[in-house]
């Protein structure tokens, strides 16, 4: 086993009897929303995890350890630290590692750890993707680099449209990463069911996606999938609200000129800040309704 990896004893005994396991994210804890809900949140993804049959395993760095599988006394250190965790993508494990620091995983990160656990199947609520403007910032999420790369199963809800949705899909098809829509034929758009744009194949079953990616797999493709499950009706957002807090959270940042890592978390809490709330419900909700078809792939894996 990897020397800088820890598995929990309950991941590790999941894995090792061949049971379903879903990988969690800590980056949506510590800058994704804020505590307490946070950590409610997390423990409860957890929950419905093992409600269907899977055993999670949040994914992060604590003390300069790369983790499969934390306690719940780790979700709630990691989640009242909040932006006082490095975010941590792909390029931030060497440094963070070797100083013996806490991180926070994103996407690529948690990827990249699962991977190395031999977890398949991770569940989220957005990635990163292309930003808008990128054809002159060239602001792209080192997730899809891992998506192009590294043999992860990713659930989420599409993306935000604080990033260019057509634009992301194009990189996901140069990087050959198939991009799945359950249940749907248009890519979700996190807070809304629609997008205006097609994903690459709509699916309708739990066993047809992952009989997709053991195909995948059973090739040796390198790379992971994409699977978009769009917001449960009831809780999705008025598209022209959410659309107008996003066009202010955009225009806010390139004014004050927020850059690099800082950007998609600084987006991110200014849509809540500007929607008083609501969005937070709605980003709860469909993170607990990826929770739910994501171990029913594993199940299925
Ligand atoms: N988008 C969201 N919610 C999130 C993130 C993105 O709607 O919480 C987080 C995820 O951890 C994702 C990361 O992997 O931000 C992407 O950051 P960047 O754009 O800097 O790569
Ligand atoms: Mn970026």
């Amino acid at each position: 086993m990897n020397a800088y990896l820890d598995i929990s004893t309950e991941v590790l005994e999941a894995l090792q009897a061949g049971k379903p396991v879903v990988a969690l994210e800590s980056t949506i804890i510590s800058h994704g929303m804020p505590y307490p809900q946070n950590v409610e949140t997390a423990l409860n993804v957890e929950r419905i995890i093992r409600e269907n049959g899977a055993v999670p395993a949040t994914i992060a760095i604590i003390k300069g350890r790369l983790k499969a599988g934390l306690t719940p006394d780790e979700i709630e250190y990691l989640g009242k630290k909040g932006y006082d965790v490095a975010k941590a993508s792909r390029r931030d494990l060497p440094v963070l590692i070797a100083r013996g620091d806490d991180g926070a995983t994103t996407v690529a990160t948690t990827m990249i750890i699962a991977a190395m656990a031999g977890i398949r199947v991770f569940a989220t609520g957005g990635i990163g993707g292309v930003h808008r403007g990128a054809e002159v910032t060239m602001d792209i999420s080192a997730d899809l680099e891992e998506l192009a790369m590294t043999p992860v199963l990713v659930v989420c809800a599409g993306a935000k449209s604080i990033l260019d949705l057509g634009l992301t899909l194009e990189y996901l098809e140069t990087k050959g990463v198939p991009v799945i829509g359950y249940q749907t034929e248009e890519l979700p758009a996190f807070y809304t069911r629609k997008s205006g744009f097609n994903v690459d194949y709509r699916l309708d079953t739990p066993e047809e996606i992952a009989a997709a990616f053991r195909a995948k797999l059973g090739m040796d493709l390198k790379g992971g999938m994409l699977v978009t499950n769009p917001i449960p009706e009831a809780y999705s957002m008025d598209p022209e609200v959410i659309s107008k807090a996003i066009d202010d959270a955009v225009a806010e940042a390139n004014r004050k000129g927020i850059r690099g890592k800082q950007t998609t978390p600084f987006l991110l809490a200014k849509i809540k800040d500007i929607t008083g709330g609501d969005s937070l419900a709605s980003n709860i909700q469909l993170v607990y309704n990826n929770a739910r078809l994501a171990a029913q792939i594993a199940k299925g894996l």
